[in-house]
């Protein structure tokens, strides 16, 4: 008896994902995938730091990093224009910014008292309210890069900050 052997020819691996988009673009949205139900009431908070590294989830989905890497964070950095009198805040934000979390930078002529004004701020897919103060790179891979300026025309000290924070869906 003759017994034969077939071999068959085999294909490339082939895989097909399907990206499934909420229809929402809340914080909760951005979190669900991180986080369980039963954390989202803890760990996965908006104020809460699921990772440790020293930045609140709610700042994480701000700026596109993961809530549950400690090794992903974001950089703020701050530099002053050529003539030395315009000040840079740069950071990175995510795209889509959740459409409840709102970017805020304010500036301050000291750090001694509560003195900080508003100088632009944005919520979700809104725009700058002060857009001459913004300077917004390409997105890529869900990040933006921003460059805030304030001209320090006065005091001789000028000092930035910018705050995340979370209101309900309008
Ligand atoms: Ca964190």
């Amino acid at each position: 008896m003759q017994s034969r052997k077939r071999t068959r020819q085999r294909s490339p691996a082939e895989a097909t994902f399907t990206v499934v988009s909420s229809a929402g673009n809340t914080y909760a949205d951005w979190a669900s995938p991180y986080f369980s139900p039963t954390e989202m009431a803890t760990i996965g908070a908006f104020t809460a730091d699921a990772d440790g590294d020293g930045i609140p989830n709610g700042i994480e989905s701000a700026m596109g990093t993961h809530p549950r890497q400690a090794s992903s964070r974001a950089t703020i950095t701050t530099d002053m224009g050529t003539n030395g009198s315009l000040l840079h805040l740069r950071f990175q934000r995510a795209e889509p910014l959740p459409s409840d979390v709102t970017l805020t930078v304010r500036t301050s002529p000291d750090l001694g008292s509560d003195n900080w004004t508003l100088l632009t701020q944005k919520t979700g897919s809104g725009a700058w309210s002060t857009p001459a103060a913004v300077v917004e790179g390409t997105a890529a891979g869900g990040i933006v890069p921003v460059a805030v300026h304030a001209l320090s025309a006065g005091p001789s000290h000028l000092f930035m900050r910018l705050e995340v924070s979370q209101a309900p869906p309008p």
